[in-house]
């Protein structure tokens, strides 16, 4: 039901933000980006699109297996001054073709950009040949030269024009007098969420500037949520991370006060869920660390996130084979699909529970993939890229055509068994995770004193795995989660892609000072931090509101 409900467009911020103090605090930032734009190109903005980063609280690495998360959305955000482009006024020479954009933002750290669409016929760009979703255009298709080989600002602006440009206006079409133009666009951009910490900043990005060119061109209007999440996560995918859907629908469908229960099959499914109110103990927050180690997600791809993508997806295939369940040559499962196939149970009759009881059944079925290599040295307890064709029952041409044609991915030994272990085990607790939220919240007096007990215990089980199984975590990850643990959080875990970025731990409200106190004492990169430094290091946050549409009085 949230997943159908249209994006809120507003036309106040008290609308917008309903709690008067963050209001207040958030009215001088809208007003200066405001203010900073007319400056910059010399009109005001029509609209200010806003879209926030997001704290996975459990469920890390399952998404793209299509398995369900829960995340919140956190009050760091993006936000993006926008309006049609004068150009005359402006002197816009380049912008002016169709659709043009000027990109500016406030962190001088990034570059001004001005780049306009191309309509082309061939194929894709050298930087593209890696880009699955472009990789095959023999029609007329939009052009944007997303450099998918290092990290670039822009190429999150350009992801999400790309959406907006194929599907609200069909490159066949262009230029004909069957279909408008997309209009040239000013872009002045402003963000708080820190980037490559494992808070999305990406997907902010992205889903902002889909809502921005969305809104400019005047397409907005019977969008639903659910669509801009589908949207925002095939324009991801162009920036050259194979991701699931757990940033972008936190960053959209997200409500305060709420965290939300995301599941992605057989279609996308969004719960949102209040975090239970203990009354016998003091209220907890979430309070996320940034490790300081910034994950480079796009630039080491090829032996994280894609590798794990990669992993699973291959891991799937020889499940189903161990499992007697038959595959077309050319299929590409996921775990969870597997999963379906093996139940046999039409997934309309398979709610939470059932699904709950189908994974706690199919758990030693997973045993089947663990490798027999007794004799190697430990640490290489998995498959050679040989022995993965061979028992994936392709040849090693469909094998390359179907997993690795459309992915660059590096490793010598491959885990499928650990990587599977992970997802059906994570699966299973982001499940408990759910129940204990919702048991709590129907209980008609206080919910049961160990709740948050209960909620720790899973996330700390959920960084075991990761570091363990998934092997997304880092020492530095590692070494904050056991100092958040000694501070006295009731769990806490690596969020997010990991090898490296945030922490996120369960913290009693009224002792978050004192926490925060001893993480800065035990973490060394933290010694030498102050006032806002620390602060932009480590922070408590609160479930916030999802993407919105600001409108400006004109
Ligand atoms: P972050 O932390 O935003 O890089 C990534 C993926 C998610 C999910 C998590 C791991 C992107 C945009 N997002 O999150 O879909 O797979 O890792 O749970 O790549």
């Amino acid at each position: 039901m949230a997943a159908q409900l249209p994006v809120p467009v507003f036309t106040s911020l008290d609308q917008a933000i309903p709690d008067i103090q963050t209001a207040a605090v958030q009215a001088v930032r809208y007003s200066q980006l405001v203010e900073e734009y007319e400056k910059r190109f010399g009109h005001k903005p029509t609209y200010i699109a806003r879209a926030p980063g997001r704290v996975n609280l459990i469920g890390e690495h399952i998404d793209y297996v299509l398995f369900g998360a829960f995340p919140a959305a956190i009050e760091r955000d993006i936000l993006i001054a926008c309006g049609p482009s004068l150009s005359s006024e402006s002197g816009a020479t380049e912008t002016s073709a169709p659709g043009g954009v000027r990109a500016q933002n406030l962190n001088p750290k990034y570059d001004p950009q001005t780049f306009a669409p191309m309509l082309k016929s061939a194929g894709p760009s050298a930087a593209e040949e890696a880009d699955a979703a472009s990789a095959v255009h023999a029609e007329p298709a939009w052009h944007l030269d997303i450099n998918t080989r290092e990290l670039r600002w822009e190429s999150y602006i350009k992801a999400g024009y790309y959406g907006v440009l194929s599907r609200f206006f069909p490159a066949a079409l262009a230029g004909s007098d069957k279909q408008d133009h997309p209009v040239p666009v000013d872009l002045l951009f402003t963000g708080s969420v820190p980037s490559g910490s494992g808070l999305s900043s990406s997907a902010a990005m992205v889903v902002a500037s889909t809502l921005a060119f969305l809104t400019v061109n005047n397409k907005l209007d019977g969008v639903t949520k659910g669509q801009l999440v589908e949207m925002a996560m095939e324009n991801e995918k162009r920036v050259g991370v194979n991701s699931g859907g757990l940033d972008q629908a936190a960053s959209v469908i997200c409500t305060p006060h709420s965290a939300l229960y995301v599941t992605f099959f057989p279609q996308l499914g969004a719960e949102l869920i209040p975090l239970p109110t203990p009354r016998t103990t003091p209220r907890a927050v979430f309070v996320c660390a940034n490790s300081l180690v910034v994950s480079d997600k796009v630039v080491s791809a090829k032996w994280h996130y894609n590798l794990r993508v990669v992993e699973t997806l291959v891991g799937a295939r020889v499940l189903a084979n161990k499992l007697g369940i038959q595959l077309g040559p050319a299929d590409r499962p996921t775990f969870r699909e597997i999963l379906s196939r093996w139940l046999g149970t039409p997934e309309s009759e398979l709610d939470t529970d059932a699904l709950k009881v189908g994974i706690e059944r199919f758990l030693p079925e997973v045993e089947k993939l663990r490798p027999g290599h007794e004799g190697r040295p430990a640490g290489e307890e998995g498959v050679t890229m040989q022995e993965m064709i061979e028992l994936s029952g392709l040849s090693a041409e469909q094998f390359h055509k179907v997993y690795l044609s459309w992915v660059e991915v590096e490793a010598e030994y491959f885990q499928l068994y650990k990587r599977a272990r992970h997802v059906f085990t994570e699966a299973l607790r982001v499940i408990e995770f759910r129940d204990v939220c919702l048991r709590a919240n129907a209980s008609s007096d206080a919910p049961p004193a160990d709740t948050l007990q209960q909620l720790g215990a899973l996330m700390d089980a959920s960084h075991e795995s990761c570091a363990t199984l998934c092997e997304s975590s880092c020492p530095e990850v590692d070494a904050l989660c056991w100092l958040a643990k000694a501070a006295g959080a009731y769990g806490s875990r690596t969020t997010g892609a990991g090898w490296g970025g945030c922490t996120v731990s369960l913290v009693a409200e009224d002792r978050v000072e004192e926490f925060i106190g001893k993480i800065k004492e035990g973490y060394a990169p933290y010694r030498e931090l102050e006032g806002e430094r620390l602060r932009e290091a480590s922070f408590a946050t609160k479930p916030s509101a999802g993407a919105f549409v600001l409108k400006l009085d004109a």
